[in-house]
């Protein structure tokens, strides 16, 4: 990097680098900067005015922090997890919420594991759940959920939003209870019913229907009780009838009915 003679150089350089960061994926990035107090190339032979130092820009905790830092355009960031770096969606349109859920494509199934729902599966540029560890660690501190939730264009309404000011998950040995609360949105609740419940998935059955498996029934991993207002998780329908396993589907039955499987849905959380 050749830099002039002019002053504030330091300046110059740390603009420079905020526009490569801005104008590329955040991540760690480490800039080893060559600096050139100089007005001319230097040579091999007169670098005496040459100096250099590492400056680390670490990664951030959230999409929150990174809207907060002035990255504020909707895309693919790392963030920070306690189990190490993680490609996030981040919906900065809205002021940075960190996309914990996401199906739109239908490709990925989500009748998985309770192993895989602690880890997370799917693809950031896909369909993906984030996991339940990650999830629980972007919560500890008091957070909001907004679903987003789109039909296929056939039923009224097209589209609604729900919105919590509470939402947490108890620690893995807790089974990931579902603390939920301070509902808004346009249609009605379909989660609050969930509050309190532990996370099954077929083979971690912690719902409290005792002769009921309501993983299997929903066809995903959820907050079952006996069994379900919602069922996000469950299997992808390519149009809007619920799949044909058990009559699951991405259900949210407050709005649509427990027949309807939506088009797309979209889970994020933010620090409040
Ligand atoms: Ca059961």
């Amino acid at each position: 990097m050749f830099i002039g003679e002019e002053a504030n150089k330091q300046l110059l350089v740390e603009k420079l680098i905020q526009k490569f960061i801005r104008e590329n994926i955040a991540r760690n990035i480490d800039v080893h900067l060559e600096v050139y107090w100089s007005s001319s190339e230097p040579t091999a032979t007169n670098d005496s005015n040459q100096g250099s130092y590492i400056r680390s820009y670490p990664l951030y905790i959230d999409c929150l922090e990174l809207y907060n830092q002035g990255f504020q355009k909707d895309g693919i960031y790392t963030i920070s997890l306690e189990t190490g770096p993680r490609l996030v969606r981040c919906d900065q349109n809205n002021g940075g919420w960190t996309v914990i859920q996401r199906r739109e494509y239908g490709e990925e199934s989500f009748y998985r594991s309770g192993q895989l729902y602690v880890d997370g599966f799917g693809e950031v540029y896909g369909d993906y759940w984030i996991g339940l560890e990650n999830i629980r660690y972007l919560t500890e501190t008091s957070s909001s959920l907004v679903i987003e939730m789109e039909t296929f264009g056939d039923t009224s309404p097209n589209e609604a939003f729900a919105r919590y000011s509470n939402f947490q998950l108890d620690s893995g040995s807790n089974q990931y209870r579902l603390a939920v609360s301070g509902f808004e949105g346009d249609c009605d609740d379909g989660l609050e019913y969930h509050n309190g419940a532990k996370f099954s998935t077929y083979d971690f059955d912690n719902d409290i229907a005792s002769d009921r498996d309501c993983a299997d029934e929903g066809q995903g991993g959820w907050w079952y009780v006996m069994c379900y207002d919602s069922n996000l998780n469950g299997p992808y329908s390519h149009s809007s009838y619920v799949n044909v396993v058990n009559d699951a589907g991405i259900t949210w039955a407050s709005c649509w009915g427990y027949g309807y499987s939506l088009k797309r849905v979209e889970m994020k959380v933010k620090r409040n």
